[in-house]
């Protein structure tokens, strides 16, 4: 495989103004005919991207070309010897209704659909297929009517015809320049729902949500999500819609989660279809999530693009930051709807920001930690690649977003607002690099700041892997202060480990945030030696260096920390706390981010404790204790409550085990979640009582964050074996008014009282979906995560007649959720896990790599397990590799894993 480097870069040598598509669809063998007008900026010959494309003929300036004066490679197209201008014309063909792989022109459940990004223009027609080619496109779209009465493209439709046979055609046409991996069309029968909105500067605009017929009774919330999305990012980011239409389209097959096309975002159905009967809370968020996401791209991808696939996290980290913060806003905008006003509704409003941010730290723990630590580590701006579809990582996006959000945390939102205009000012039209992006975000730090600058900052760009800061306190009696000295370290990773001591990691800009706190928990005033700034009680530390000190002064007695409140930087923090340190911080900390890690960090010692077989177990009296507090504590929200008592992910918990034995961490969390389940029975039960949420179901922060705790608390009581309990967890799947409900009784059924209970609820479930795809999936992934499913049972379910591996989601249900998701059988002794995992990948590379090499990375920690498990990896991760005919996809994740 050939490896692609950032360093080597070069210009394209020609501009192509525009380009004009005509499609004769038919879901066999499709026609494309492409004009495109280029115009030479740089020596150097004409070479156009292919693949799996039929090349019919090739015309210049009108005239067409034999076969001798042009190359034809299996993935390249050369016309040498062009001019200044040139006008070409070429014909190809496709094979829509055979593409299983997901990506070009491909027909999901009789709908024409497309997928570009990022290398998938060159299935559709030969093309210059990458970003810095930027075009103002025209396309025609022909197909039968009766089959695919919708034709739609990007921008605006400008003529629609019938023509003879009973086919139409309609011609769309983009007013804005962009590069082909924006490209989108979609034929075929939908029904939608729209609504007519009027824009800040007073042009009114249709959104539209497109959906297979019968379902558009489920787009009333992605519509509504929809015009969110417009109104925040007119009043949060000044940005306002470019276009007098906007469309999003659901579709049943599609690889990833949502894509931004111009005007013509393709969606996963599963972040468009929801009403209360078959989505959850956490669906309903998603929703509102990506389709702000992709509605932000306009933006931010869109207008200001890349210049190479490099520069992937400029679009991606900047849009998730983007689309964490409408999150965010949009959950303490819903409060305000609920009846509560004055101080309890800013409390509340701070606190649903801080459920938010808590749930985006869990996520980047449990996939983008593990990540930055293994074979595929590599920066948020990769240095390489073999596959560009194998770097749409955690650490492009969730990481680049906390490196975005750093920024912010430098600059303030006024100040951030300032680099972004100025960025636009700067870029808008163009495609760009993350350097550009950070030296209009550093025009304004410099100008707030003249004696700093962001060179260590930019390392965060260059460099992969977490770095870890060392925290040490030492406290002078006589003096009243307190000297806080952070000193940070990255160790080495994935390829950087090759190049041994020629590899120098200097040391990131991380802005530390803190608080202390007196021995009772009161929090107090900060005093910086040698600033004049008010005393507040909490401070962000600019780190630059490899190791710093502050000293704080008029500190009455030892303190105990607070640390990275807010988690302000995407960091390890090393402290040796006390168990008591920790107790009081969850009792107290008036930074409800920074109080609930350290009751995750309690947890985490008496878990890894009992899972390391340690010959005097921790006393777990001390941890019920502990969580006894913050369920007895009145003041704090429902939803911020469930996020702190529930246990730490086995994948999070994992990170610190070495060698990692699942098996026992599986049982060590067992059986601390029992201990806490049976002694604070009473507190659960309250709970539940406390937190129904009676009449018409909403997915409000407030009603979701009391589904959680009530849901948890069913969990922690069957799991700690009390009987009653069960009967409840019947009687809530039985009369749930809303999918959270049901969904939760159920799993609580299936996982913690297994039995003719559990099985009737889950064939009642099943009844219940059978119509509904996205509720299939619900029931397969529950099956697959289950506490008694093992590698024998998944092959069960695989045999199932709802179950099929080309539809990227109920793979994902099944397959995905088993072999990622299910530690405890996954990892089974036996290697019957691993064996499966190996055939699946086998099984989907032969026809959709892209999901094929997700797949294929759940193994790449191999080398960090117990001996037995390492060696039943190794076998299954060389079968994989010697499979003749692999994809490039695959070959460049099982091939690094095994380096
Ligand atoms: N559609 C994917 C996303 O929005 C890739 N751009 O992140
Ligand atoms: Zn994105």
């Amino acid at each position: 495989p050939v490896t692609i480097r950032r360093q080597d870069y070069q210009p394209y040598p020609f501009a192509v103004d525009t380009v004009a598509l005509a499609f004769d669809l038919q879901p066999a063998l499709t026609t494309v005919t492409a004009e495109l007008e280029v115009v030479r900026q740089h020596p150097g010959d004409l070479v156009l991207d292919g693949e799996d494309l039929e090349l019919v003929s090739v015309a210049v300036d009108g005239q067409p070309l034999a076969s001798h004066a042009y190359q034809l490679a299996p993935t390249t197209l050369t016309i040498p010897g062009l001019g200044e201008r040139a006008r070409l014309t070429l014909v190809s063909r496709c094979r829509p209704a055979e593409n299983a792989t997901l990506m070009g022109l491909y027909v999901s459940n009789g709908v024409f659909f497309t997928q570009c990004e990022a290398e998938g223009f060159r299935r559709i027609t030969w093309f210059p297929d990458r970003p810095d080619v930027m075009s103002r496109y025209t396309v025609t779209l022909r197909a039968p009517k009766a089959d695919f009465p919708q034709l739609l493209s990007n921008g605006n439709l400008i003529a629609q015809r019938e023509l003879a046979d009973g086919r139409h055609e309609a011609v769309w046409e983009d007013p804005f320049r962009k590069p082909c991996y924006l490209f989108a069309l979609v034929a075929g029968k939908l029904a939608w729902t729209e609504k007519r909105v009027r824009t800040r500067s007073g042009r009114d605009v249709l959104l539209q949500v497109y959906t297979d017929p019968g379902n558009e009774g489920k787009t009333e919330w992605a519509l509504a999500s929809l015009e969110r999305s417009l109104r925040w990012d007119e009043t949060r980011f000044d940005l306002e819609l470019d276009l007098d239409r906007f469309m999003i389209v659901a579709a049943r097959d599609f690889n990833m989660g949502a894509m931004e096309n111009k005007g013509l975002n393709i969606f996963n159905a599963a972040y468009v279809l929801a009403d209360p009967d078959s989505a959850t809370d956490a669906n309903y968020s998603a929703i509102e999530a990506v389709i702000g996401h992709e509605y932000f791209h306009n933006w931010t991808g869109n207008r200001v693009t890349c210049r190479d696939w490099f520069q992937l996290s400029l679009k991606e980290g900047l849009t998730v930051f983007r689309d964490q913060e409408f999150t965010a806003d949009m959950m303490a905008a819903a409060l305000a709807d609920t009846g509560l006003t004055g101080d309890a509704l800013a409390k509340a409003q701070a606190s649903a920001r801080t459920v938010k941010r808590i749930d985006d730290v869990i996520a980047l723990r449990a996939a983008q930690f593990p990540e930055d630590a293994g074979p595929m580590a590599h920066p948020i701006r990769p240095e390489s690649y073999q596959e560009i579809g194998n770097f749409y990582t955690a650490t492009v996006y969730e990481k680049g977003a906390e490196v975005i959000r750093m920024q912010h945390t430098l600059l303030g939102e006024a100040g951030f607002q300032r680099g972004m205009a100025e960025y636009f000012r700067r870029h808008d039209g163009q495609a760009v690099t993350c350097d550009d992006f950070v030296d209009a975000m550093e025009s304004v730090y410099r100008a707030q700041h003249p004696e700093r600058d962001l060179t260590a900052f930019r390392r965060w760009y260059r460099q992969a892997g977490t770095p870890r800061v060392r925290v040490t306190l030492a406290y002078d009696a006589q003096a009243r202060t307190c000297t806080v000295t952070l000193a940070q370290h990255c160790a080495p990773v994935g390829v950087e480990r090759l190049a041994g001591d020629s590899l120098h990691k200097a040391p990131v800009h991380i802005p530390f945030k803190i608080g202390l706190l007196d021995a009772q928990g009161h929090p107090l005033p900060l005093r910086l030696s040698g600033s004049d700034a008010a005393a507040s009680d909490t401070v962000v530390l600019e780190l630059t260096e490899a190791s710093q000190h502050w000293v704080f002064t008029d500190v009455p007695g030892h303190p105990v920390p607070s640390l990275l409140r807010d988690f302000s930087a995407p960091v390890i923090v090393e402290y040796d706390y006390t168990d008591r340190d920790l107790a009081l911080l969850l009792a107290h900390d008036t930074n409800a981010y920074a109080r609930r890690e350290a009751g995750q960090e309690l947890a985490a010692r008496h878990i890894l404790a009992h899972a390391s077989g340690a010959t005097t177990p921790p006393d777990d009296a001390q941890l019920v204790q502990a969580w006894r507090a913050v369920l007895d504590d009145p003041q704090v929200d429902p939803g911020w409550r469930a996020r702190a008592l529930n246990l730490p992910a086995e994948k999070v918990l994992a990170e610190r085990m070495s060698p990692i034995d699942p098996g026992a961490l599986a049982q060590a969390r067992d059986l601390v979640r029992a201990r806490l389940g049976r002694d604070l029975a009473g507190q659960w039960r309250a709970a539940i009582d406390d937190n129904q949420t009676p009449g018409a179901y909403s997915p409000d922060p407030l009603s979701a964050g009391r589904r959680d705790l009530k849901n948890l608390a069913l969990s922690y009581l069957l799991a700690g074996g009390d009987a009653p309990a069960r009967e409840l967890a019947e009687l809530q799947y039985r009369d749930a008014g809303n999918m959270t409900d049901r969904l939760a009784a159920l799993a609580a059924l299936v996982n913690h009282a297994p039995g003719a209970a559990a099985d009737a609820a889950l064939a009642d479930f099943y009844q219940r979906s059978r119509r509904d795809p996205l509720m299939l999936d619900k029931w397969f992934a529950l099956q697959a995560t289950a506490r008694t499913t093992d590698a024998g049972q998944v092959r069960k379910l695989l045999a199932h007649s709802d179950f099929t591996l080309r539809n990227p989601n109920r793979a994902r249900a099944l397959v995905f959720q088993f072999c990622l998701n299910n530690p405890r059988h996954f990892h089974a002794a036996d290697g019957a896990g691993y064996r499966f995992w190996a055939e699946q990948v086998l099984a989907l590379d032969a026809f959709n790599p892209e999901i094929a090499a997700r797949l294929a990375r759940g193994l790449e920690q191999w080398t960090r397990y117990a001996p037995v498990l390492r060696d039943a990896m190794h076998a299954a991760l060389e079968r994989v590799r010697s499979q003749a005919g692999l994809s490039r996809n695959v070959t460049e994740i099982v091939s690094k894993a095994l380096e």
